[in-house]
């Protein structure tokens, strides 16, 4: 029996190789489709979470994980020796940027290896994280090809951005077009077949490249519009201008127009991340994508604009920063979620310490928090906190915050998320 028809007949055996936010969702899809997946990840603690049917990724309750594991449809592992079981693998790993804003594709390459040495005819790849564009046929096929097996053939290969967004309560991964690439029409079509038994539409495009560059111009989009309203609120500033009654009267263009917000700068690990892997291959193909990188500097420049706004609120109540305590409200990189990875939250803690404050935090997703190798706790938001800070910083506005009563209790107050729109108390200082 070929692969798509294995595929088609649910006989197929799946492989999903990295179970985080993108891969163990995916798991589930493709369990809830009837097949049978088995689940690899180098985290044996997360392997034995999961064998006994509790999920760590907040989209994916421990219940379907439990039940997927008894009916023995899904089988976690740290076994990389069952890649050869499975009819295809679903990489779904980390790409971060090292510390010179250079793409890190160890993950992608340590994957492969493992894949690479258990790979059999017929068996489909399709790499998920987000990357430059090439490194699907630059990177991966030569590796996989070096086996003597044959792309389009012996076996097939594509490139699928996961375009998985935490935490988000109406587009999950059964219900977000899933955009694909395969190397060759036959890759394509395998490729296209295995997702349209799981997920509602899928979308080929002509080539991996392509699908790698759909996801890049999807978060550099974002990063650079919202480079582009960073700089209007800089501008504004200058003016005297509410940038957000600006940017809320512009969003009732019914057509043309998105709506960004200005901020203490860009978190997570998408939009901070992507278009640097974006800017770097445009580099090595001899173009300077100038957007991006003017994206970058200006987002990268808000923290410590945050640092000079909370100076200035101290000097009108004639406080220097020093010695003052500031309470930084909500650090997580975006509101009602736990999740700090790049916050500017953490950036604006930094920056006020090293002004020297005394800086606390509350947010009541993050309980504590690593901060130039020192562990912070965060704090209760009561009368007897608030009594001793003298100045907050709205670094990221959770719900459930009634932020008019944090602004009674506080002598001066920025707010950088527009928590307190219509407030025009002297106290208060906005991006
Ligand atoms: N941010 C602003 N102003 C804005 C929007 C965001 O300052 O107008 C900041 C946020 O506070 C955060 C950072 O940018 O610190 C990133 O925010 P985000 O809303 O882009 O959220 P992410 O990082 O979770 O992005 C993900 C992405 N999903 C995928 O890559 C699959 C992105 O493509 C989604 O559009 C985004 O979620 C979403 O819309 O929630």
């Amino acid at each position: 029996m070929t692969l798509l028809a294995k595929i088609e007949s649910r006989e197929a055996h799946l492989g999903v190789l990295g179970l985080g936010y993108v891969g163990l969702p995916l798991v589930m899809e493709f369990c809830k489709a009837g097949f049978k997946v088995t689940g690899f990840d180098v985290d044996a603690a997360r392997v034995g979470e999961l064998r006994d049917g509790v999920s760590y990724i907040k989209d994916v309750p421990s219940a379907e994980v439990d039940r997927f594991v008894k009916e023995g449809l899904f089988r976690p592992t740290t076994d990389f020796d069952l890649l050869s079981e499975v009819d295809t693998v679903n990489i779904c790993v980390p790409t971060p940027l090292r510390k010179t804003k250079d793409p890190d594709v160890s993950y992608i390459v340590q994957a492969v290896s493992e894949i690479k040495e258990r790979l059999h005819a017929p068996q489909l790849v399709l790499l998920e994280s987000t990357t430059y564009p090439g490194t699907t046929v630059e990177l991966v096929l030569p590796e996989l090809e070096a086996t003597g097996l044959k792309v389009g053939e012996d076996f097939f290969l594509g490139f699928s951005p996961e375009r998985v967004d935490p935490g988000n309560p109406q587009y999950q991964t059964k219900n977000i077009p899933k955009v694909v690439g395969g190397v060759t029409p036959a890759c394509s079509e395998v490729a296209k077949a295995l997702y349209s038994t799981s997920i509602d539409t899928v979308v080929p495009v002509s080539s991996p490249q392509v699908a790698e560059m759909v996801k890049l111009l999807e978060n550099t989009y974002r990063s650079v519009n919202i480079g582009l309203v960073n700089e209007l609120a800089l501008m504004c500033n200058k003016m005297d201008i509410n940038v957000w009654e600006v940017i809320d009267a512009a969003a009732t263009k019914p057509f043309g127009f998105m709506p960004f917000y200005p901020g203490p700068g860009l978190g997570g690990h998408c939009i901070p991340v992507d278009p640097f892997y974006l800017s770097w291959k445009a580099r090595a193909s001899g173009f300077e994508a100038r957007f991006i990188e003017l994206a970058g500097v200006v987002n990268g420049s808000m923290p410590d604009y945050v640092g000079t706004l909370v100076s200035q609120a101290l000097n009108n109540i004639e406080r220097s920063v020093r010695g003052s305590r500031v309470l930084a409200l909500g650090v997580a990189y975006k509101s009602d979620i736990d999740d700090v990875r790049e916050s500017p939250a953490l950036d604006v803690i930094e920056i006020l310490r090293r002004m020297g404050a005394d800086v606390v935090y509350h947010d009541p997703y993050v309980s504590s928090l690593r901060i130039e190798d020192s562990t912070m706790e965060s704090v209760p938001l009561n009368d007897e906190t608030l009594s001793g800070v003298h100045c907050v910083v709205v670094t990221t506005a959770h719900k459930g915050i009634d932020y008019e009563w944090v602004l009674s209790k506080v002598p001066t107050l920025v707010d950088t998320r527009n928590c307190l729109p219509h407030s025009n108390d002297p106290k208060l200082l906005r991006i």
